[in-house]
C-alpha cells in the first residue's frame, strides 16, 4: 500500500463508545485499504461543539486510495452511521476526518490536509502522539510541540492502545 493516512475519529451521539470502536474496524475493510494501527479511546470534552462528551481516537491506515477517494469512503461510512450536519460542529454519530495523508499539502473546496485545527485539539494530539510520537505535520513541525498549548482540555483516555 502506497500511502500511510492518519484518520480522526469522534462521536458523542448515540451509543459513542461502540460507534467508535466499529468505526475503527471498519477502516480495515475499505477498499485497497488496511489498519495498521489504532490508539486508545479517549472521553473528551467537546470544543467549540454542544452536546455530550465524545468519544475520541486516531487510526493509522494504509491505503492505496487517493485523498479524495479516501475522503468519499469515510463519509459513506459517517452515513453509515446516521451521521446529519444540521449546522457546523452539531453532536454527531460519527465523525471521520482525514488528519494527514503522507506528508501531502492539500487544499481543495472538499479537503484541506493536514486538518486545520488539528494542533489545537487534545483529542486529535494525544491519541495521534501515542501512534507515533515523533510525528510531524506539513508547515507546522512536530506535533508534540503543540502539547502545551492544549493541556487545560478535558481528556481522559479509557482503554489500552490495541494495536
Ligand atoms: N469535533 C469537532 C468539534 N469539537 N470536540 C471534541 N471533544 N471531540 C471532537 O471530535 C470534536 C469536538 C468537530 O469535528
Ligand atoms: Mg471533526
Ligand atoms: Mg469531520
Amino acid at each position: 500500500m502506497k500511502h500511510q493516512a492518519y484518520i480522526g475519529i469522534g462521536a458523542n451521539l448515540g451509543d459513542a463508545l461502540t460507534t467508535v470502536r466499529l468505526a475503527i474496524t471498519l477502516l480495515d475493510t475499505l477498499p485497497q485499504t488496511r489498519l495498521h494501527q489504532s490508539s486508545s479511546l479517549f472521553t473528551t470534552a467537546p470544543i467549540d461543539s454542544d452536546g455530550g462528551d465524545y468519544i475520541n481516537a486516531v487510526a493509522l491506515i494504509a491505503t492505496a486510495l487517493d485523498a479524495h477517494t479516501l475522503l468519499q469512503h469515510l463519509q459513506e461510512l459517517e452515513l453509515r452511521f446516521g451521521r446529519e450536519r444540521p449546522y457546523r460542529n452539531a453532536p454527531r454519530t460519527l465523525d471521520l476526518d482525514l488528519l494527514l495523508y503522507d506528508v501531502q499539502i492539500i487544499a481543495s473546496p472538499s479537503l484541506t490536509v493536514p486538518h486545520p485545527r488539528m494542533t489545537e485539539r487534545a483529542f486529535v494530539l494525544l491519541p495521534l502522539l501515542q501512534i507515533t510520537p515523533t510525528i510531524s505535520i506539513p508547515k507546522l513541525g512536530l506535533a508534540r510541540g503543540y502539547l502545551a498549548s492544549v493541556q487545560n482540555q478535558g481528556i481522559k483516555k479509557i482503554d489500552a492502545m490495541t494495536r
